[in-house]
């Protein structure tokens, strides 16, 4: 490994930890979509890509765009990125290292040009944090940022279109947010936020799909009354009926395999120790490899909530919030991907993502594709979450053997590489 590479790694990392200082909270980091921070990140970004001569735009669903032209004008893209938006006290990797290394990536080239351009992309909203809806920002590259989407409200009743307008944007640009149609692939570096690598002792990992998942929230709706004069059995209680149906939702998840299901947020009316909840709003993600066994899964969470409402005589209410099929990965890439992981002297650890990420979106158009790094413990969406210097070595290294594989490949650049 050459001492720049190892200096790269240090500044990835070091990177990584001053856009975590971008927050709406102090003391943790929280960025969720178009928020105050956002824009701070993007100012940051831009300082590191000023001196490649490389402008950063931002499109009109807040994706931080930029790109590192090819040896010839006009010539295709390669993108590569990841997402900038975190979960709420987050950790300092999920998604921004993607992007970041994709940056590392082009000030390996030095200067030189490649027989494609390089876009880096830096999603606006990837994790769904405040909408309820994840890949805002991907969605719009692939022309799925709809009016249905657009008119999602947050819990200030903010709008998707209104945040764009707030943030200085304009909705009806977001047609220009698209990929453009000779665009070669996507490829995003993304910590593994598991156990795998490290179980296998694996620095670097190849996404051959991403798990489908589906996301919805319930709604129990029963009647408040006062705690203290209320008998047990004249009670319509929201939060006990949900916390029947929620240790159903454990049960049944353990008892599939490789299924998960997390009811992640609870909310109560009033809320108030002394009365009796009068309605309890709960979230529901269910994953699995298997779309059939995932949908099933549902359905039969589904049934047992009403189950649980009408035992207890109170009403139920529930909406898709998500719902994202099982994402294959590009062949091609993750061929290339594997040589490339191999060349720096590491065994590619081939894997299905358990994480939803931007890829499973970009699938939809262009050839994707994903390397995992490792994630020590295990431990993501929390500020324990980090990396190794050394697993960013490796995968800085793999970048710049994938980028030369790719630069010497006719099969990528015309195109008939897509599966
Ligand atoms: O929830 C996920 O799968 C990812 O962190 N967005
Ligand atoms: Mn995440
Ligand atoms: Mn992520």
């Amino acid at each position: 490994m050459t001492v720049d590479i190892r200096n790269r790694a240090l500044q990835v990392i070091a990177r990584c930890q001053r856009l975590a200082c971008f927050s709406e909270d102090s003391g943790s980091t929280r960025r969720i979509f178009l928020s105050p921070p956002m824009r701070d990140c993007h100012h940051e970004i831009a300082t590191w890509l000023e001196p490649l001569d490389v402008p950063v735009k931002v499109d009109a669903a807040g994706n931080l765009r930029a790109v590192y032209p090819a040896a010839e004008s006009n010539a295709a893209r390669l993108l590569i990125g990841s997402h900038l938006d975190t979960v709420p006290n987050s950790g300092a990797y999920d998604g921004v290292l993607g992007v970041i290394l994709a940056i590392a990536l082009i000030e390996e080239l030095r200067g030189q040009r490649l027989p494609f351009a390089i876009e880096v992309v830096g999603f606006s909203e990837e994790e769904g944090v405040r909408f309820g809806a994840p890949f805002i920002g991907s969605r719009a590259l692939v022309g799925r940022l709809d009016q249905e989407l657009l008119d999602r409200r947050d819990a200030q009743q903010i709008s998707v279109r209104q945040a764009i307008e707030d943030f200085g944007l304009n909705p009806a640009q977001i047609p220009q947010a698209e990929l453009q149609t000779d665009t070669l692939g996507y490829l995003e570096f993304h910590i593994e936020q598991g156990p795998a690598l490290e179980n296998a002792g694996q620095p670097l990992g190849v996404v051959e799909a991403i798990s489908g998942q589906s996301r919805l929230q319930f709604t129990f709706l029963g009647r408040a009354n006062h705690a203290g004069t209320t008998p047990m059995h004249l009670r319509y209680d929201a939060i006990a009926a949900a916390a029947e149906w929620i240790t159903a939702v454990e049960r049944t998840a353990r008892g599939v395999p490789d299924l998960v299901a997390t009811v992640g947020s609870f909310e109560a009316k009033p809320g108030a120790t002394n009365v009796v909840a009068a309605e309890a709003r709960l979230t529901l993600d269910v994953r699995h490899r298997s779309d059939e066994v995932r949908a099933r899964a549902v359905e039969d969470l589904t049934r047992e909530a009403d189950k649980v409402a009408q035992r207890r005589s109170l009403s139920l209410r529930h909406a898709y919030m998500l719902d994202e099929q099982t994402t294959a990965m590009d062949p091609f890439l993750v061929g290339q991907i594997g040589e490339a992981i191999e060349k720096t002297g590491c065994t590619p650890l081939h894997m299905v993502s358990g994480a939803g990420h931007d890829a499973m979106i970009l699938a939809e158009k262009v050839p994707a594709a994903m390397i995992f790094l490792r994630t020590p413990g295990g431990i993501s969406h929390d500020p324990a979450e980090s990396v190794a210097v050394d697993d960013v070595e490796k995968a800085i290294s793999c970048g710049v053997h994938l980028l030369d594989q790719l630069a010497s490949s006719a099969q990528f650049q015309q195109g008939t590489h897509r599966a």
